[in-house]
């Protein structure tokens, strides 16, 4: 074999092993993505200083322990709290505080309008759509868990989830 031929053969070799350690180097940070806890698809719907809004998005409990959201906080509002829709009277539709949110091991729990959210209880600073905000949820085990969330209007088919049902 020629000298220059065989130092082809070795660069292709050394370049084919090394695209491989990448690939598996990728796959593990994926992995690292999906382990612990974490919030999937995180918004919060627009709204001006002075008023109200809340914080959706889907807790994924990548984790084998039972974990429970304690409470939120967000710099950009006044008061923070966790609250829970519920049926006021016949067809009337109220909001209330609950101490906290229970989600198993390895399960997601869905905050969505008309059920589960966080609310934004009198906000210092307008929220329009675009913006980026981070919103920290506090969990009994996982601690804190800081979110980006992205101002924006509801999307299209959560709102529909209701009838679904
Ligand atoms: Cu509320």
């Amino acid at each position: 074999m020629k000298p220059l031929l065989a130092v082809i053969i070795l660069l292709i070799t050394f370049t084919a092993c090394k695209k491989e350690v990448e690939e598996v180097k990728q796959n593990e940070e994926k992995k690292v993505d999906h382990s612990g806890m974490m919030v999937h698809k995180p918004w919060i719907r627009p709204a001006s200083t002075g008023t109200n809004t809340a914080f959706f998005g889907t807790i994924m409990n990548h984790t084998d322990v039972n974990d429970t959201l304690l409470s939120a906080s967000f710099e950009g509002a006044e008061v923070v709290e966790i609250h829970e829709t519920y049926m006021k009277e016949e067809d009337m539709m109220g909001m209330r505080r609950i101490e906290f949110i229970a989600i198993e091991e390895n399960s997601a729990f869905k905050l969505k309008p008309r059920s589960f959210h966080i609310m934004l209880i009198k906000l210092k600073e307008d929220l329009a759509i675009g913006d980026k905000k981070s919103v920290t949820l506090n969990f009994k085990h996982s601690g804190e868990i800081k979110v980006e969330a992205e101002v924006k209007d509801m999307p299209g088919g959560d709102e529909m989830d209701h009838s679904h049902h």
